[in-house]
Parts: structure tokens; sequence; C-alpha cells
């Protein structure tokens, strides 16, 4: 299996990590998306979005970092992706939650506070970081409920939710993220931070 990767990415980052955590084989493919590499017709072709990451085995290729990590974790016996259909639909709540709410905030707070001064493309937006701060407390407040009494999001153990939810801190501190009054979520981050798979992916310098 080949992993089509750009290693800054917190979208990369939840792939790759589930792919080390399982000790899977697979090769890296360095995609640079800050040079457009992702735009060439030959990288089209395998996802027409112009995403990464992609993952190709054999003649099957998928895109989409969820549906990557839910393959990858399908290749082995696992209790990242257990067999059972109610933890399915409870990692997968979460898989949905972190794309389509969590996401916003985070997304928002990253590339104002982070992305822009890093890439000299101008000074936070004001506005936009204080739309995103509303929606970041709105989530995080549910999601610190949600921890209060668990260690993992799903069964109480380490599974695909973790890995998803947790993408989204790669720049909590850089990206200023307000989780001052979510002690849950601090916790819950620093164990997942003592996983090898999490610290090898780390985004380097
Ligand atoms: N929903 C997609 C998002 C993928 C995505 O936005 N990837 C970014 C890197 S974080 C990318 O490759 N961007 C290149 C571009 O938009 O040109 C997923 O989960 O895989």
């Amino acid at each position: 299996m080949k992993l089509y990767y750009f290693p800054p990415s917190p979208n990369t980052r939840k792939a790759h990590a589930v792919a080390l955590h399982l000790q899977l084989p697979i090769e890296l493919q360095f995609v640079n998306i800050q040079q457009g590499e992702q735009h060439q017709p030959e990288y089209r072709q395998l996802n027409p979005t112009g995403r990464t990451p992609v993952l190709e085995d054999g003649d099957f290729v998928v895109w989409e970092s969820t549906a990557i990590m839910q393959y990858l974790a399908s290749q082995v016996p696992n209790t990242l992706w257990p067999e059972d259909a109610k933890s399915r639909a409870e990692i997968v709540r979460w898989q949905s939650w972190q794309l389509a709410h969590w996401l916003q905030g985070c997304g928002t707070l990253q590339y104002e506070n982070f992305v822009k001064p890093l890439t000299n493309i101008g000074e936070p937006d004001p506005q936009e970081v204080e739309r995103a701060t509303q929606i970041f407390h709105k989530e995080a407040a549910v999601l610190n409920e949600h921890l209060a009494e668990r260690d993992f999001l799903v069964n109480n153990t380490l599974t695909l939710a973790d890995f998803s939810v947790a993408s989204d801190l790669t720049y909590a501190v850089p990206g200023r993220f307000p989780l001052e009054n979510y002690p849950h979520i601090q916790a819950w981050y620093a164990r997942i931070e003592q996983l090898p798979a999490w610290q090898k992916t780390a985004p380097q310098g």
C-alpha cells in the first residue's frame, strides 16, 4: 500500500498514525502541496479533488482521510476499528462530528493564528478569529463533557475516533486554541501524545 502524503497536514497525520499504530507495511510518497504537486494530471487521476492524503492498494485507490483510516484499520483485527456495529456507529459519529463541526473552529484558528503568519499571507482576521472561537467553545464543551468520565472517546479504549478528533489539535498551541477551561480534553490529548504513532507523525521543526 502506498500513502500519498503531506506530513504537516492533520489529515495526513490521522491516516499515517493509524498505519504506524497497526504496524502496517506502507510506502510513503511525499506530495508537495506547497509546490502544487496535487494539481499535476497524474495526481488528479488518483484524487480528482487535488488533495492529500490518498491511499493506493494495488489497483484500488481511496481518498478522504476518514475513509483511508477505516480501510487501513480493516486490514488486520484490532480494537481501533472493532467489528461490532454499535462501536462502529459511535466511531463514525465522532469522525463525522470532527469533519463537520470540530474542524470548523480548529481549522480556522489554525489558519488565522498559525498558517497566515507562518506563510506571510497577512495578519489574523479578528472577525474570523472571533467566529471560530465561538464555534470552538460550543464544540469543545461537548467533547470535554464526554471525556469527563472516560479516557478515550469510544469503548474507553483507543479507536479511530481518537485519532480523528485529536488530529485537529496538532496545532493547538501555535493556533492559540482556547483550551484553558477544558481539562478533560487536555488530559485526553496528553494521553494521545504518549502514543509512539502520534509522536512519530508530529510535524517537524
Ligand atoms: N476532507 C479531506 C481534506 C483533505 C485536505 O484538505 N488536504 C489538504 C492538506 S490538509 C490538501 O491537500 N490541500 C491541498 C489543496 O487544497 O490544494 C480529507 O479528510 O482527506
